[in-house]
C-alpha cells in the first residue's frame, strides 16, 4: 500500500450511455484520488479479449466482449493510498444485486452483465491493465491538494 498506488478504472459502455461518467469521476475525485490518465475509447474485440484474458473460457465471455465493444468506454488511471483495494470497495460486488448501497454498482446497476464500471482487482493486474490501455504512458503533475489529503 502506498500513496502512489495506481488502479485502472473504466466506465463501461452502459455507464457512458447512461450518463454516469461524471458521477463516477466525481466519486474518485472527492475521495482524494489523483487523476493520472483519462480517455474515451472505442475498444476493439482483440483489445477487450486481452483485457479480459483471465476470463476466456467462461460461458459469459463472448457476451462480455460484445457488451464491452458495444460503445465507447472511459479509460482512467487513479492514484492514491491503497487505490486498488479502495477502488474495488467503491465499485461494490461484481453482481450489483450483492453490491451495498453507497457503492457505484450498488447505486446505479442491477444486472451482473451490465454493471457499468470496471476496477483492477490487484496491483499486478492494475499495472498490466494500465500498460494495455495507456501504451502512450501517463502524465506527471503535482496535485495541489496532496498535503490536505495525506498526513
Ligand atoms: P469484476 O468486474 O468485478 O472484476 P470479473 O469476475 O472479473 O468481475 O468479471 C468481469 C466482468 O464480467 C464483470 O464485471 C461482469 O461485467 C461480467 N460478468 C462476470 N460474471 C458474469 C456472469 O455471470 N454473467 C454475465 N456477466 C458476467
Ligand atoms: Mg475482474
Amino acid at each position: 500500500m502506498s500513496k502512489t498506488e495506481r488502479t485502472y478504472i473504466m466506465v463501461k459502455p452502459d455507464g457512458v450511455q447512461r450518463g454516469l461518467v461524471g458521477a463516477i469521476i466525481a466519486r474518485f475525485e472527492q475521495r482524494g484520488f489523483k487523476l493520472i490518465a483519462l480517455k474515451l475509447v472505442q475498444a476493439t474485440t482483440e483489445h477487450l479479449e486481452l483485457h479480459y484474458a483471465d476470463l476466456k473460457g467462461k460461458p459469459f465471455f463472448p457476451g462480455l466482449i460484445k457488451y464491452m465493444a458495444s460503445g465507447p468506454v472511459v479509460a482512467m488511471v487513479w492514484e492514491g493510498l491503497d487505490a486498488v483495494k479502495t477502488g474495488r470497495v467503491m465499485l461494490g460486488a461484481t453482481n450489483p444485486l450483492a453490491s451495498a448501497p453507497g457503492t457505484i454498482r450498488g447505486d446505479y446497476a442491477l444486472a451482473v452483465g451490465r454493471n457499468i464500471c470496471h476496477g483492477s482487482d490487484a496491483v499486478d493486474s492494475a499495472e498490466k491493465e494500465i500498460k494495455l490501455w495507456f501504451p502512450e504512458g501517463l502524465t506527471q503533475y503535482s496535485h495541489s491538494q496532496e498535503n490536505w489529503i495525506f498526513e
